[in-house]
């Protein structure tokens, strides 16, 4: 696992990565809220904020718009991926080269696993090969890891969550990304579980700032490197100003509450 001290992704030894994958993982009704983000330079300026350390994207997005941003964009290029046309259980397949990633300019790969499923053995496949070519090219890499299928009864659940973080250590992911397990005593088991390897929060869907910013903050004092967000971001009204707050957060070590200029709240959990 390489040393991310120095690397474009941290800030401080942090990262926010902006992912913005989910016109492939969502499809557009993600954006029916937020019509004019439907266009993807739209999300692409927001990566340019100060706060954001990488954008992830899929090859499409940025083959055809990291050209334009690759002096102000970190490019997390997220080598997998689904959509949710699908039924049966989840199964990411991958979708460009680590190759090809280097050439358009990448400074880091993102690759899903969904643990638990019934082509976990596949997807464990194909993660050696990209994490090794990754390691050729010198580029960190980040896993999704969100264990999903029949066994996972409630995908959340600390102990899911944990494992989750350990998989990515076992399998030599530099970032591990996993959802909220619900307390910050449960991140922070997970982030142990994860020994050197980076645990990144996974924002979520869209929930009240302060509520979103909370969890952002526990996930923080219990140890997380940062998170990677999508739609807390790019489905906010003022997304700038989210990811000011987002910044106090997560590298001035501000509160939530703090961040907003707003009352504390007790956090529990979110989606
Ligand atoms: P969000 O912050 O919007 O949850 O984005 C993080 C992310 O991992 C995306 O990269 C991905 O498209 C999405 O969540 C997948 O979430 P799910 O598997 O729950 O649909």
């Amino acid at each position: 696992m390489a040393d991310m001290t120095d690397s474009p992704l941290t800030r401080d030894g942090k990262s926010i990565v902006l992912a913005h994958d989910h016109g492939l993982e969502h499809g557009p009704t993600a954006f029916s809220a937020v019509p004019d983000r439907l266009n993807p330079e739209k999300v692409f300026e927001m990566a340019t904020h100060d706060a954001v350390t990488a954008f992830a994207v899929q090859k499409g997005l940025a083959k055809q718009y990291y050209p334009s941003y690759e002096d102000s964009v970190n490019l997390l290029a997220k080598c997998n991926g689904s959509s949710s046309l699908r039924s049966g259980e989840p199964f990411s397949p991958q979708t460009w080269s680590v190759d090809h990633a280097d050439d358009l300019g990448a400074d880091a790969i993102g690759y899903t696993v969904y643990p638990g499923t019934n082509t976990e053995h596949e997807m464990f496949k194909d993660f050696y090969k990209v994490q090794e070519a990754a390691e050729d090219h010198d580029l960190p890499v980040a896993m999704w890891s969100y264990p999903r299928g029949q066994p996972i009864k409630e995908h959340r659940n600390p102990d899911a969550i944990a494992y989750a973080t350990r998989i990515g250590l076992e399998l030599g992911a530099d970032f591990v990304k996993v959802k909220y397990p619900r307390s910050g005593a449960a991140m922070g088991h997970a982030v142990d579980a994860a020994g050197p390897c980076n645990v990144l929060l996974s924002g979520g869907s869209k929930s009240d700032d302060l509520t979103f910013l909370s969890m952002v903050e526990t996930a923080i004092d219990a140890g997380a490197s940062g998170l990677a967000v999508g739609r807390n971001v790019w489905q906010h009204e003022d997304p700038m100003s989210l990811l000011d707050a987002l910044e106090k957060v997560v590298f001035e070590e501000q509160t939530a509450a703090d961040a907003l200029g707003r009352e504390a709240i007790e956090h529990g959990s979110t989606a």
